[in-house]
């Protein structure tokens, strides 16, 4: 199914020059940009791509326990609690520098740019991933600092995410529609 997600370098990926390498990695998959931008976002921009909604705080928050009781570690905190925390810290890291913002369209695209994008965590991230080859950043690592995991880029993670993240970052007329001149060749003949 033909479907369009949205993806962001994140300002560590900018700051390090990696802007086009990533896009390269969407591009040579066969997959099609269809927007693109660099923006400096504000906290309230931010603020609505990560939802402040029990959902998204349980959901982040259930990860980060699941990393901890990896390495040990224990705490009364429910994962809202900690979710809404990762939540503000996400509002400094992704407002203390430019992002890249793009739509990217193609067949399966949400699963198929998170997997290009890799696991959370860099340093559980899979080589080949953007981000198990850029970073090596960890959970364990941001938990120290008391900052979130600098992982390269986002990605939506699912449809609903897809939906909302693009026409928060995007206006209608800044979404492109074109032809690939490769497009026949990966999906009709
Ligand atoms: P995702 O970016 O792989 O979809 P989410 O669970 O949606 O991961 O979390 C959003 C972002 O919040 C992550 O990309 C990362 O930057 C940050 N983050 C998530 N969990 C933690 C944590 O436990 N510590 C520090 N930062 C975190
Ligand atoms: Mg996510």
């Amino acid at each position: 199914m033909i479907e369009k997600t949205f993806m962001m370098v994140k300002p560590d990926g900018v700051k390090r020059a990696l802007t086009g390498t990533i896009i390269q990695r969407v591009e040579q998959r066969g997959l099609k940009i269809i927007a693109l931008k660099m923006i400096l976002a504000d906290k309230e921009l931010v603020g609505k791509h990560y939802v402040d909604d029990a959902e998204w705080c349980d959901s982040v928050g259930k990860k980060t326990m699941d990393s901890w009781a990896k390495r040990g570690v224990k705490s009364d905190e429910t994962p809202i609690e900690i979710g809404k925390r990762i939540r503000q810290w996400l509002m400094d890291y992704i407002t203390s520098g430019p992002v890249v913002a793009m739509v990217i369209e193609g067949h399966d695209t949400i699963k198929q740019i998170r997997k290009l994008v890799g696991d959370t965590s860099p340093h559980s991230a899979a080589p080949g991933t953007i981000r198990g080859d850029f970073s090596i950043d960890s959970y364990a690592v941001g938990d120290q600092l008391n900052r979130p995991i600098k992982n390269l880029v986002h990605a939506s993670g699912n449809k609903k995410e897809a939906q909302n993240e693009i026409s928060l970052w995007f206006n209608k007329d800044e979404v492109q529609d074109y032809k690939r001149i490769d497009e026949d060749l990966i999906y009709r003949t």
